[in-house]
């Protein structure tokens, strides 16, 4: 194996190079070596300046993650740091691909950094519920100033060479490649007797006396829940009220303790479910994906337009296949009028790499196009019949979708002659959000499920492959619990509220009017059959919806909507519950908000485990990462399974037999996957 850190000679420069693919995380082994190094080189006294880059795609891309959790190992990052930062003769660091998060921190003890045009530099550590804990806080806002460091830290984005140049955060931007041009650098800098520019020299002072207290409440709304952002914020503070050595004890203390929090815990789970989700079993890496060159979704309407606009943004030409002129027209202007609302707010890559999106009358576009979406029709049995339909006329290995996000995907596979073309493919929150379900079905190929997950991730979205519905089957539990509670007391404002309070952005009911009730209430038509005699009674849904109060477009769902989407309590809706209950003989009772969280939770929760013991989802992190991207789940929480381990499924369980034996519902019963695990002491992410 090549060593992952090397020194070598080049006249009176040395060069340290590190090599640690993909991304030359600070392992303990490479920090091993790298001090190792430095202080070999800063002991040879033929060396006069020392230039550090990175072999392969990136410099640094910051500690290493998977160490984060464990007993740490020393020398630890900062100590790497502070060597650097006591080095008594010119230190460049040359950076490219991405320098983030201890990475940066490395380069910013350096007394130069070079970087090639493509560089991003950023602190991602506020995502994975941190700080950058080896000094960032204390030599950013002396470097840049604190205004520049509270957005970079704070927000935790990555920004270009050139802007980190505007900042000063990087002295040049050069030219490929990168290793010559760092040593001519370094050559310059000793040719000229250029000074050793240490950070740690400079002070950090506030723009004005209350501007942390002004960018704390200018964020307050946005980093709700989290705690790491507001640790940033009193760690940079430290920067300007302490003398470095004192500030830099704050920063670690603070980092300690966002790195032992549960928030923490949950959001690095994220990151390696966001990295693992596309991993699929059974789905081997090298699948090739399908070739596609245009694609065709049948239908004109909202549902068709957010898939158009999906698909051309992801560089395929899409044609929404319209019924009539008049359906024609309407979606022309609805295309209109959505590129001049997204217009100025793209960046100038979606802008570059977006295909055409037209309308058409010519259902011949269906014979030739390598991807057919049906969206248009209403219900299950016009979806049966269209793609039935599709399937006779489009050509051989043509992708059929169906974006029904109820519908049995092997069922209405098998309407067609080739269901091994046939997949479901869901956009969460109308494209809005990150997440996306492809739904395979029993026959599908696995080329098909890879050029869907190929083409989402190319829309930087979050695809989970699954068997059949899993988000909007977990919503209706979540949903159906929520309704139970306001039949025996509670009010839509209230439980939305509660959990709103646990980190959601909305709850359930303002969620529900957001996406619009008819979706919910075409769904339990579809299934009253198989409903609990409890949930057929709680006839509320059909009660609201019978009314025309179809949700937020409608301008009335469980809320009452003024013109500009904000909504009120109605107290038609609570006249409705208060008679819903009396005719259901339920005497109304006041319900604390736990048993609120905990009876929507848990019934989230029980959903999932039959997703995942029926084979639905393979995995918990499918599903945490489809409630996360898709329905806005606090990723502090980690997602529902991750959370409901994180309770103890034990724990889980006796709320729950609790709940069912107080309202006699079936509903509260663990399902029997909850049972076993919570028997054997474990949780979903270790019932193997
Ligand atoms: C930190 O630095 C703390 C310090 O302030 C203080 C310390 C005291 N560690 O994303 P990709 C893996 S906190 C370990 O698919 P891309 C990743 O899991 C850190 N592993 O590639 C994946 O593995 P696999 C602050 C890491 O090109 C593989 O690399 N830094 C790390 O789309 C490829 O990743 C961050 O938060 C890591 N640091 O994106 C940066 N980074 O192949 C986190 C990646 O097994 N990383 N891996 O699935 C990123 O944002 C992206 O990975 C990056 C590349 C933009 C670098």
């Amino acid at each position: 194996m090549a060593p992952l850190v090397t020194l070598e000679k080049h006249g009176n420069l040395g060069i340290v190079a590190l090599n640690n693919p993909p991304v030359n995380a600070l392992s303990h082994g490479v920090r091993q070596s790298l001090s190792e190094l430095l202080s070999r080189a800063f002991s040879d006294a033929s060396i006069h300046a020392v230039v550090i880059w990175c072999e392969g795609r990136s410099f640094i891309a910051g500690a290493d993650i998977r160490e984060f959790g464990k007993t740490p190992l020393q020398p630890d990052v900062p100590e790497v740091v502070e060597l650097l930062d006591a080095a008594k003769k010119p230190v460049i660091a040359a950076l490219h691909g991405t320098a983030l998060g201890g990475g940066l921190e490395l380069a910013l003890a350096c007394h130069y950094r070079i970087a090639l045009g493509s560089t991003r530099v950023g602190f991602p550590e506020v995502t994975l519920g941190l700080l950058p804990g080896a000094g960032g806080t204390q030599r950013l806002p002396r470097l840049i100033g604190v205004g520049a460091a509270l957005d970079l830290i704070v927000s935790g984005k990555l920004i270009s060479a050139a802007k980190a140049q505007g900042l000063g955060l990087v002295d040049v931007v050069v030219e490929e490649p990168l290793r010559a041009s760092a040593l001519a650098f370094a050559e310059t800098v000793l040719l000229e007797g250029r000074p050793l520019r240490r950070v740690s020299d400079l002070v950090a002072k506030l723009d004005a006396a209350d501007q942390l207290e002004a960018y704390r409440a200018s964020v307050a709304q946005q980093c709700r829940g989290f705690l790491a952002p507001f640790h940033c914020i009193e760690a940079i503070r430290a920067a300007v009220d302490l003398p470095l050595g004192e500030g830099l004890a704050r920063e670690r203390a603070l980092f300690i303790e966002l790195m032992d929090s549960s928030q923490s815990k949950a959001q690095r789970h994220a990151f390696f479910a966001e990295r693992e989700v596309t991993k699929v079993p059974g789905l081997p890496d090298a699948t090739a994906a399908r070739t596609l060159r245009s694609a065709v979704v049948v239908g004109s309407g909202t549902r068709a337009r957010v898939l158009g606009a999906c698909f051309a943004d992801a560089a395929l030409p899409a044609t929404l296949l319209a019924g009539t002129q008049e359906e024609l027209d309407n979606a022309l202007a609805a295309l209109r009028v959505s590129a001049a609302a997204g217009a100025g707010r793209e960046s100038a890559s979606t802008k570059e790499r977006r295909a055409p999106i037209t309308c058409s009358l010519d259902a011949g576009l269906l014979n030739d196009a390598d991807l057919i979406a049906e969206a248009g029709a209403g219900d299950v049995t016009a979806q049966r019949a269209s793609l039935g339909r599709i399937g006779a006329v489009a050509k051989p290995r043509a992708i059929l979708v169906t974006a029904m996000p109820y519908a049995d995907i092997d069922d209405i596979a098998a309407c067609t002659q080739r269901p091994e073309d046939v997949v479901g493919l869901h956009f969460h929150q109308g494209g809005a959000a990150r997440g996306v379900e492809i739904i395979r079905a029993r026959d599908t190929a696995p080329e098909v499920s890879a050029t869907l997950i190929k083409l989402t991730k190319s829309l930087g979205k979050v695809p989970v492959v699954v068997q059949g519905p899993v988000g909007s089957r977990m919503f209706t539990a979540y949903l159906r619990e929520a309704l139970f509670l306001l039949e025996e007391g509670a009010l839509p404002a209230q439980v939305d509220r509660v959990l709103h309070d646990f980190g959601f952005q909305i709850g359930p009911f303002a969620e529900s009017d957001r996406s619009g009730l008819d979706v919910e209430w075409q769904r339990r038509k579809v299934r009253f059959d198989s409903l609990d005699p409890r949930a057929r009674a709680c006839t509320l849904l059909d009660q609201i919806c019978e009314q025309g109060r179809l949700g937020l477009e409608a301008g009335a769902g469980f809320y009452r909507y003024d013109a500009d989407g904000n909504a009120t309590h109605d107290p038609a809706i609570e006249s409705l519950l208060l008679r819903h209950s009396k005719d259901r003989g339920i005497v109304r009772r006041t319900i604390s908000d736990q048993e609120i969280l905990e009876r929507c939770l848990f019934s989230l929760i029980n959903e999932g485990a039959r997703v995942l013991e029926e084979g639905v989802a393979a995995r918990p992190l499918d599903i945490d990462m489809i409630w996360i991207h898709g329905y806005a789940f606090p990723v502090y929480r980690g997602g529902p399974m991750f959370y409901a381990d994180e309770l103890g499924l034990a724990s889980v369980r006796s709320a729950m037999l609790g709940y069912a034996a107080e309202s006699g519902g079936e509903h509260q019963t663990p399902a029997p996957f909850v049972e076993r695990l919570a028997h054997a002491l474990k949780g979903f992410y270790s019932a193997s």
